[in-house]
């Protein structure tokens, strides 16, 4: 849906796939921090949906590999099929985590919705970890580090089968960009499936603009571009708000040109926003933080483009 000018946001407060608390507080932040202002200002038509009302967190041990699978799933349906209206709706979804479990109900309404469209889908996953554990490997049973491998089909039945095609992505059509942290099986695993992952080192090695060029290779005219923005992403001294910090993340103008970058693409048709923590926050610094950047994202410069 490029060029979709009315953008719909999705609050979904909740920190069930993770262990420490917060997250659940993470649309409110973004709200306070002026999201919606910011991408009026910008000339878009911006209804805010309200908030999700999934199931409270039980704060239970995990079980069979899994903490708070039934709540997870059922914060995910509430997920997909709020987004999958919104696109259907021609809205463009821009989805405030919460923790990134629920990545899974997102992705998985917009492949269903490009499915049915016959449309190209591109993921780019912005995050300092690969979210790509299973429950025979995950150290913490926590689901916000799984939803990529529930994505390309590895993980429970009732999150794969939310809408749509399953597995929800083919491997080749997601990136990673700014990994740091990737746990010993889950390394293995990124591997075998051939997912693309940019990470840190490479970052370091040819810089953001060439990292972000290799990524965005493929995206043109009528591709569906979805963004799914961990604001662990972000290096923890300029982004502290959030419950898992990795360091030597992406500074502020590498950011900066990331979203950009993106921008400048004109394929992003939807997007999640996740992990924000406000707890750990100062000053709501961080949310800030996310909205300058998503202002960029959708396409803010600081000068008339000229091409
Ligand atoms: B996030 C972790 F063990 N890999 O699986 C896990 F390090 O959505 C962290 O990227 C996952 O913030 C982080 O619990 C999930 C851990
Ligand atoms: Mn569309
Ligand atoms: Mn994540
Ligand atoms: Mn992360």
């Amino acid at each position: 849906m490029p060029g979709a000018k009315h953008l719909s946001l999705i609050g979904v407060p909740t920190d069930i796939g993770a262990s420490c608390l917060g997250a659940s507080m993470g649309p409110q932040a973004l709200r306070v921090a002026g999201l919606r202002q910011a991408l009026e200002r910008m000339g878009f038509s911006v209804s805010d949906c309200g908030d999700l009302n999934g199931p409270p967190n039980p704060q239970t041990p995990a079980a069979n590999g899994y903490r708070h699978l039934a709540e997870v799933v059922a914060w995910n349906q509430l997920v997909h099929d709020a987004v999958y209206r919104e696109l259907s709706a021609q809205r463009l979804p821009v989805v405030l985590g919460g923790d990134h479990s629920i990545g899974v109900g997102s992705i998985s309404a917009v492949a269903r919705h490009c499915h049915e469209a016959g449309r190209r889908l591109r993921v780019l996953w912005l995050d300092a970890h690969a979210d790509f554990n299973t429950a025979a490997l995950t150290p913490s049973g926590n689901l916000h580090g799984m939803p990529v491998a529930c994505l390309v089909g590895a993980g429970p039945e009732a999150l794969l089968n939310l809408g749509g095609p399953v597995p929800a992505l083919r491997a080749e059509e997601i990136s990673h960009i700014g990994v740091r942290s990737v746990d010993p099986g889950e390394k293995q695993l990124v591997h075998d499936a051939g997912i693309e992952v940019f990470d840190m080192r490479y970052i370091d090695e040819v810089g953001m603009k060439a990292a972000m060029q290799a990524a965005l290779r493929d995206v043109r005219e009528g591709v569906h571009l979805h963004v799914s923005f961990d604001v662990d992403f972000l290096d923890p001294d300029i982004a502290p708000g959030v419950a898992t910090t990795v360091r030597g993340g992406p500074s502020y103008r590498e950011a900066q040109l990331c979203m950009e970058m993106v921008a400048d693409t004109g394929c992003l048709a939807s997007l999640d926003i996740v992990e924000l923590n406000p707890a750990l926050d100062v000053r709501n610094g961080t949310a800030q933080l996310a909205v300058d950047l998503v202002e960029s994202l959708f396409g803010k410069s600081t000068l008339m483009r000229r091409r």
